[in-house]
């Protein structure tokens, strides 16, 4: 194996809660099982190229901070090579199952669209060649349509056909790159599909293109006999003040619209959850009250920044009733856990992205158990489905399927002389009983 940073890493191993071990799993234990299934394939964690070897730290008032020498390693070719050789390292000291990646993170752009798809094929090659000797798969893989500045105004939505085109033209060969390469997913986030000013946009016409973009990716994706799920990846606010996709909500309703609700599913991240103003869980809850939820981007915002800090998640509280939503959801799989998630640029060291991602590990693994054993517990649904109880009862049942019409009710009603009473929402009880189980040393 070639040399790269990583490499004299040992793979990190689980060695229980009470290691002191820094570079060791504490809670992530990737055979063991629960619900039936090891933790590794409830959780199925993935690396993030972008962040984690492309990344380098720049930030609005300043250039790169963190080295990584395969942007030194010759011509971009032999740069995107070096930088995979490192990638694959990287995962083997993780013992992380999958990867993630956008077009542009494993292949150098160029000039012309058949250069740039030269370069494309030349290095999923070279990945498939990986794929051979380290056991890492692929989660997911996305086209990056929105770091160019053809892309300036927006990919599917801009106002050029071209630009409409080459997207096309992109994310149909990522989509065979993913395929070929066994991926289990295949992601778009609508990078600059929103707009800077209404004064020069036409809102609908622009609709209109995504809703038939996401239509023909879905077409082609049958037609080449591509079996993962197709994802769309919702964010408010960034880049632009008014993104299309801004939450969960927003892009089910669009999916509706075009159709596609059976045939596209979200993934959802922390951080843009948190943009949008919500929560993590509110998010997960929503796509799964929808049928809708595909996969997770890990990662954390600062509530005090109205940017995508994406950090490395740390929060027990709210991972932990996420996964109760994600379990109850019926899991992830065929998506998966993709930390979307980057270390601080004062964290330059390969060491700082190996405890960065081996605490997110823990920290959703952790999640997962105790979200497990709470639903195992049942204290918690008791509470929950006592509440509801009501609507157990056949008049209630009836209105859900119909046969009770408004008047219908009104004389129910006024029959039975009604006279609803206020229950309490048990908020502070429940409250507690998950603080005594998320801080729990037993898991
Ligand atoms: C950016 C997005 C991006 C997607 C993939 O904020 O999170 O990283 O996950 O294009
Ligand atoms: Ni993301
Ligand atoms: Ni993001």
């Amino acid at each position: 194996m070639p040399d790269t940073i990583f490499s004299s890493f040992k793979t990190v191993a689980y060695e229980g809660p009470a290691s002191e071990n820094p570079l060791s799993y504490r809670w992530y234990d990737p055979d063991r099982v629960v619900n039936g299934k090891p933790l590794k394939d409830h959780l199925r964690f993935a690396v993030a190229y972008w962040h984690s070897l492309n990344m380098q730290g720049s930030d609005p008032f300043g250039g790169p901070t963190i080295p990584r020498p395969w942007f030194n390693a010759g011509d971009p070719i032999a740069q995107a090579k070096a930088k995979a050789n490192a990638a694959f390292e990287l995962f083997r000291v993780l013992d992380f199952p999958f990867f993630c990646w956008h077009d542009a993170d494993i292949a150098p752009p160029a000039d012309t669209l058949a250069e740039t798809l030269k370069n494309f094929h030349t290095m999923v090659d070279y990945l498939e060649e990986k794929m051979r000797s380290y056991s890492t798969r692929l989660l997911w893989g996305t086209a990056n349509l929105f770091s160019h500045p053809r892309f300036m105004a927006g990919a599917s939505t801009n106002p050029d056909p071209e630009v409409f085109a080459w997207c096309a033209a992109t994310v149909k060969n990522c989509l065979d790159a993913t395929k070929r390469l066994g991926g289990s997913n295949y992601v778009l986030w609508g990078g600059r599909e929103g707009y800077e000013t209404l004064l020069n946009t036409d809102m609908k016409q622009e609709l209109e293109q995504m809703g038939r973009f996401l239509t023909m990716v879905v077409e082609y994706k049958h037609k080449i006999g591509f079996k993962g799920q197709i994802l769309v990846e919702p964010k408010p606010k960034e880049p632009t003040a008014h993104q299309y996709d801004f939450d969960v909500a927003t892009v089910y309703s669009f999916l509706k619209r075009f159709n596609l609700e059976n045939e596209v599913k979200l993934n959802i991240e922390a951080n843009h959850a948190l943009l949008a103003g919500h929560t993590f869980e509110h998010e997960i809850a929503t796509a799964a009250s929808l049928n809708a939820l595909g996969s997770l981007d890990i990662n954390r915002g600062d509530p005090l920044l109205g940017w995508d800090t994406d950090q490395f998640p740390n929060d027990l509280w709210s991972m932990t009733i996420s996964m109760i939503h994600v379990i109850k959801a019926g899991g992830l799989n065929p998506g998966g856990c993709n930390f979307d998630a980057k270390v601080r640029r004062q964290s330059f060291t390969p060491e700082d992205l190996i405890h960065a991602h081996v605490g997110g590990a823990d920290l959703c693994a952790r999640a997962f158990l105790t979200a497990a054993k709470i639903i195992e517990d049942g204290r918690l649904d008791k509470i929950v489905s006592d509440r509801y109880a009501g609507w157990k009862s056949s008049d209630a049942q009836a209105i859900f399927s119909g046969k009770k019409s408004l008047d219908e009710l009104e004389k129910w009603a006024l029959d039975k002389n009604i006279n609803p009473q206020p229950r309490s929402g048990r908020q502070e009880e429940i409250e507690n009983l998950l603080v005594r189980q998320i801080y729990s040393d037993k898991i």
